[in-house]
């Protein structure tokens, strides 16, 4: 690891480099050195096939969100390559860079107040806005179709017809709940194809612990993850942060009971979110919490699929984590259907 941290322009001596956080994604260590504290990362080459294009959109993603803040915290910074640009290629094919570490921040995975979520619904809601005139073309989509719900679908099948493991006769009962949904997995999609729902820049992975905490205020400081940033839609944003944060359970957790979706936290984060972005349309109003609905359902899907192929996407800690992932999803579809007129209800606040 030191050969790989020397490549950067890092301020101090090496004291350590230890793994950190608690993504699913990418490798991370934090870097301590007499000076100050960094993170390092190695990108996914699983998840991400063009990463210098990857790495070129949180370049200019950070520079038009170093324009609009005047708190230095408020934004990640990436650490130079010593050869020039913002990554390096070690002998092995993969892809590091080095963030500027955000210290006294929290990263929360769940919220400890509704007062927590509604901060990160300020957090992702600005950073909507503050990207909303970012030219939307020249950002590189790091993962096609990423929140195409229809091709998620198709892959799904795909790799239920293809069972290489063998799971598929273990999950049939959740293969058949994600099935009875497609048509309505499809809406968004075709909302935003017809041009009913407009495409914005957005951060397509709006989990509670991909925004950081100032440790003192609690309000919402730094959007961090910004591998995902690409042309999406604001319902993906607010679907997804509502289906990890207003669970009443951790996105992998195995006492089903536990799950649900707290309607206290879902009115919290819409309270953040919908007055930071920039001026929402009626459509993208209106279909707001199908995001919520559409976005679970896709991650269920997602862990599913992943299941089937043998786990090759997400990082698990057990054999079948995916598919206890896969499970407290389709626990909060069920939860979000039964909970559906009063979701609506609280949706009309914002109309
Ligand atoms: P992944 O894509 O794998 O989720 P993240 O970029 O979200 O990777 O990083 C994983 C974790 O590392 C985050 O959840 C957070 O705890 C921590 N982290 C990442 N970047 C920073 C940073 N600049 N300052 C402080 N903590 C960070
Ligand atoms: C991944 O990278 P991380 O852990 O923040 C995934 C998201 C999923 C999420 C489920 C690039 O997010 O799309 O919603 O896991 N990110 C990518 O926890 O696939
Ligand atoms: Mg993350």
């Amino acid at each position: 690891m030191e050969s790989i941290i020397s490549q950067f322009a890092i301020d101090g001596n090496l004291i350590s480099c230890e793994p950190y956080g608690s993504g699913h994604i990418n490798r991370t260590y934090l870097v301590v050195t007499d000076r100050r504290n960094y993170v390092l990362q190695c990108v996914s080459g699983a998840a991400f096939h063009n990463i210098p294009g990857l790495m070129d959109n949180v370049v200019r993603v950070t520079k038009a969100l170093a324009l609009q803040n005047e708190d230095p915290r408020s934004y990640l910074h990436l650490v130079p390559a010593r050869t020039g640009g913002y990554w390096i290629l070690s002998d092995k094919g993969e892809y590091w860079r080095i963030y500027e570490f955000v210290e006294h921040t929290l990263c929360l995975q769940t919220p400890e107040s509704p007062s927590d979520f509604y901060e990160s619904g300020v957090g992702f809601g600005r950073f909507q806005r503050q990207l909303s005139d970012f030219p939307i073309d020249t950002l590189v989509e790091t993962i096609p179709r990423f929140h195409d719900t229809i091709d998620r679908y198709r892959l799904f099948k795909e790799a239920l017809a293809a069972d290489c493991c063998g799971r598929a006769a273990a999950v049939k009962k959740e293969t058949e709940f994600f099935l009875d949904r497609e048509e309505e997995g499809g809406t968004l999609v075709r909302m935003r194809e017809s041009g009913e729902l407009p495409t914005r820049v957005t951060h397509n992975d709006t989990k509670l612990n991909n925004v950081l905490l100032d440790a003192d205020t609690r309000k919402a400081l730094c959007v961090i993850d910004l591998d995902t940033v690409m042309p999406g839609l604001a319902a993906y944003d607010y679907g997804d942060a509502i289906r990890f944060g207003a669970s009443t359970a951790a996105e992998d957790e195995k006492d089903l009971d536990k799950v649900t979706v707290d309607l206290t936290m879902y009115k919290a984060f819409s309270d953040g979110f919908i007055p930071e972005c920039s001026s929402l349309t009626e459509a993208e109003l209106a279909t707001l919490h199908l995001g919520a609905k559409i976005m679970t359902l896709e991650n269920g899907i997602r862990f599913l699929t992943d299941y089937l192929k043998g786990d090759v996407y997400y990082s698990i800690a057990r054999p079948e984590h995916n598919l206890d992932r896969a499970r407290t999803q389709i626990r909060l579809v069920q939860d979000m259907e039964k909970k559906w007129s009063a979701i609506e209800k609280i949706m009309q606040d914002y109309r």
